[in-house]
């Protein structure tokens, strides 16, 4: 018997169905039993009838309900008393917090302008409404800063889009075709569980599975081959791989002829791109790539999983541009099982969100932008700095002066986020929190780092206790998440909290008085495109979930049809040119250890032979840092660690166990050493992410993370960190 049946035959109880709300791929249907009685939730497990969730949760939100009925779970609001960072506060009524708040925001925006107001946001919850819903009427309204959402897939985005024009892919089920799957900088078994079953399929059928990645992942250990790869260096590969395909006439000329621009330059580039200069670059033998490149064109299909740890490196965005050009060469979105998924999002990209955020709210448009990446110069009061935090996406987007800096920041509102754990440059990030005449407001679920800095912290409801809607960037499945128990302690929704605020603050549009049900029909009933004829309310009402309405099988780019200017896939793109970027695939070294960007704040230092590079992917039991407070999850990660190969090692006499300094000219961070040949020499990697009050110093891998953005996009350079490993008190003195 499901647990559908066994407690649909239950009385007492009644079952609710839901989503999952965390910055995955999967965005799981789920189904929560709940005690009528007591309003008590008793179970959650996957939808069975979700052709993705497929009945299963992962490990994290298996037991989602010990982190809904957490002992640390905020009940109340809460004012501070101490000085920042003291942890010592007290709790006050909502009416006494949203006035004192409201306040404290009207005295900022007169002295300083509504731009000195800056929200902080981002993947708590992936909902439409809980998410940038309400709060952006909200900001749009009083007219604060804009956010450049940029911390996780921008410089990939942007790389993408150049290419393909849309982030559309290989739908997720048709993985279940392919004969040759590449999974690129993507650990598949931690961060998107339920791609698995479809790979899996795809072997009982004979595919064999090649995994890309500087780690011997638990991805890599379940695949056929893991092909270790020093970071940031995918681009070298991708282009050698084409200078294979095309040099042996592997390519699909017909392919070519009809729906790409730019072969002829594409070809030229990649003849200087032999595999054994990429060799030279990658550590991947040259012989490899060679054999790399005869089985990617001539097994049919052939599908590449990537994701976006390839991209979280200086030259990202031009990487995943260049790879993104490899199924067009070889034809390979013609087969079901053939292709490229990057992200399902595209799917969603013309769903109208105007009534939603109300743009017309705003009155001056012209706000700046500040990047979240840079949250650490934009909290400085330093004006060289904030000029940094501007958002600046492209090499031709001009530096702000003067007047158009805009005031330092005063007040900061944080949703959705962890930035004292989750942001770049964590020194930067706490000391610009730290100021005392900063005001910050937090919304959250828990006592956070971030909320350690607060003026005032407002408890906010998790999925189980509210309404929401969403996408999905792992197939093609819209959401909708109906709250099954009521708000724990005096928590409430996001949009709730904005709801008030705005009326504390005097706002009388009518937009600030529509419940969380009605905008949420309202913005479903709004879609007039065809691709969500599927989804109405009532169906998602009755089911949870639609199904977007595209052709089923779908495959996007079989006849062309790509949404970029020239309408085909673009190996050269004029639109580059005009951004100031190379218009052909390249790779440089874009490393930031060069210091190459005369911009910077942050000047490196001379590039040192002793350094190693540092990534700190996704921890397999946490999600960045929102289930770090849940322990038994933490019992799972054990301790911050540090993985090592064994030849780095022992050049610094570092054994298993000890526990290292990890620093470089930013700041340090203390982790356990654990020694491993599951990386490639010259790499650690540091899984993530800690909450800093759980580690031993109270800092974590942030420390030693760059401000700096990628190339394209803003994007945050997370994997691109240079670092100096020392022992800082041995455990096993030889
Ligand atoms: N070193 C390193 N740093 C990284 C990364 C990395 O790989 N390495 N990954 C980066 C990536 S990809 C991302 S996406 C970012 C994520 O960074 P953040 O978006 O800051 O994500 P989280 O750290 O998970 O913090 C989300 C917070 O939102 C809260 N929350 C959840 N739901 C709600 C809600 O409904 N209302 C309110 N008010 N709060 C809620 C949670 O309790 C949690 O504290 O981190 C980035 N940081
Ligand atoms: N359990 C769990 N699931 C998660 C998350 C989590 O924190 N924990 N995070 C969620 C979030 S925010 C996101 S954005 C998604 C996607 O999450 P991603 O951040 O894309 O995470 P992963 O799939 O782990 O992929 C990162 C992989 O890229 C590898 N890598 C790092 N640098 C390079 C490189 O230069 N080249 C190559 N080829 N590989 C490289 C890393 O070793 C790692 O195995 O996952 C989501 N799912
Ligand atoms: S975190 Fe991902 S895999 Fe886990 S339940 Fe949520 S959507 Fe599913
Ligand atoms: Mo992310």
């Amino acid at each position: 018997m499901s647990r559908l049946e066994l407690y649909a035959s239950d009385p007492s109880v009644s079952v609710i169905t839901g989503a999952c709300p965390h910055d995955c791929p999967d965005t799981c249907s789920w189904q929560v039993a709940v005690k009528r009685e007591s309003g008590a939730a008793i179970d959650i497990w996957g939808n069975a009838s979700h052709p993705i969730t497929q009945g299963k949760l992962c490990g994290k939100v298996d037991r989602y309900l010990e982190r809904v009925y957490h002992s640390g779970r905020l009940t109340r609001p809460l004012r501070r008393v101490g000085p920042k960072k003291s942890g010592q506060f007290e709790p006050i009524s909502w009416e006494t917090a949203l006035a004192e708040i409201a306040t404290r925001l009207s005295a900022v925006v007169d002295e300083w302008g509504s731009q000195a107001v800056l929200p902080y946001s981002y993947s708590g919850t992936l909902g439409y409404l809980q998410g940038e819903g309400m709060a952006v009427r909200f900001f749009n309204r009083l007219g604060a800063s804009k956010l450049a959402r940029t911390i996780c897939s921008e410089a990939g985005f942007e790389g993408y889009l150049y290419t393909i024009g849309a982030t559309l892919g290989t739908a997720t089920e048709d993985y279940a075709h392919a004969k040759l799957i590449l999974i690129w900088g993507s650990n598949t078994l931690t961060s998107n569980l339920h791609l698995w079953q479809f790979i899996q399929a795809a072997r009982k059928n004979g595919a064999r599975v090649i995994v890309i990645d500087p780690a011997r992942t638990r991805t890599a250990k379940a695949a056929d081959e893991w092909l270790p790869i020093r970071p940031g260096t995918d681009g070298a590969l991708a282009l050698a791989l084409m200078h294979v395909i095309i040099g042996e006439n592997l390519h699909d000329a017909d392919y070519m002829d009809k729906y790409t621009v730019g072969f002829a330059q594409l070809a030229e580039r990649v003849q200087e791109w032999t595999p054994e200069r990429a060799a030279a670059i990658t550590g991947i033998p040259a012989e490899r790539i060679r054999a790399l490149a005869v089985e990617y064109a001539t097994t049919r299909p052939a599908a590449i999983r990537i994701n976006y740890g390839m991209q979280r490196h200086a030259g990202g965005g031009m990487a995943m541009r260049t790879i993104a050009c490899l199924p067009s060469l070889v034809g390979s979105w013609q087969e079901q099982g053939g292709g490229i998924q990057l992200s399902t999002s595209g799917g969603f990209r013309r769903l109208n969100v105007t009534g939603l955020q109300r743009p017309d709210l705003r009155r001056d448009p012209t706000a700046r932008t500040i990047n979240m990446n840079r949250l650490g110069d934009a909290l400085s009061l330093d004006p060289a700095r904030i000029a940094l935090s501007h958002y600046r996406p492209r090499p031709v987007d001009a530096r702000p002066s003067g007047e158009e800096i805009g005031p330092p920041v005063k007040a900061l509102i944080v949703y959705n986020a962890n930035p004292a754990a989750a942001t770049p440059d964590q020194s930067a990030v706490m000391a610009g929190l730290a100021r005392e005449e900063l005001f910050t407001v937090v919304m959250e679920q828990f006592q956070t780092d971030t909320a350690d800095y607060a003026d005032y912290i407002l408890p906010a409801t998790t999925q189980l206790e509210h309404w929401d809607l969403h996408r999905a960037y792992g197939h093609n499945f819209l959401s909708l998440n109906r709250p099954a128990i009521a708000p724990f302690g005096e928590s409430l929704p996001n949009a709730e909290i904005f709801r008030r605020l705005a009326g504390a603050l005097g706002y009388t549009d009518d937009c600030f008085r529509e419940d969380d049900e009605t905008i949420l029909r309202s913005l479903v009933q709004a879609q007039t495109q065809p691709e969500f004829a599927t989804c109405t309310w009532e169906t998602l009402l009755a089911d949870g979930y639609a199904r977007l309405n595209l052709p089923d099988p779908y495959l996007p780019f079989a006849q062309g049809n790509y949404p970029t200017p020239s309408g085909k896939c673009e190996f050269y793109s004029q639109r580059m040119a005009d951004d100031g970027y190379d218009p052909v695939p390249n790779y440089g070294d874009w490393g930031l250890e060069t210091g190459d960007r005369e911009d910077s704040a942050d000047q490196s230092p001379i590039p040192n032979p002793q350094s190693l590079t540092c990534i700190s992917p996704p921890a397999h039991s946490f999600l960045n840092t929102s289930f770090g407070v849940v322990e038994r999850l933490r019992g799972r990660e054990k301790e911050p660690v540090l993985q090592m190969h064994p030849v780095d090692a022992a050049s610094r006499r570092i054994g298993d166990g000890d526990s290292v300094r990890v620093w470089n000219e930013l700041g340090e961070v203390v982790l356990t050493a654990r020694v491993t040949d599951d990386l490639i020499p010259g790499t650690v990697l540091a899984p993530g992410i800690w909450w800093a009050s759980h580690s031993p110093d109270g800092r974590n891998i942030n420390q030693i993370v760059r401000q700096d953005e990628a190339d394209m996009g803003g994007g945050a350079c997370f994997y691109d960190a240079r670092v100096f490993v020392t022992v800082a008190i041995a455990q096993n003195m030889e």
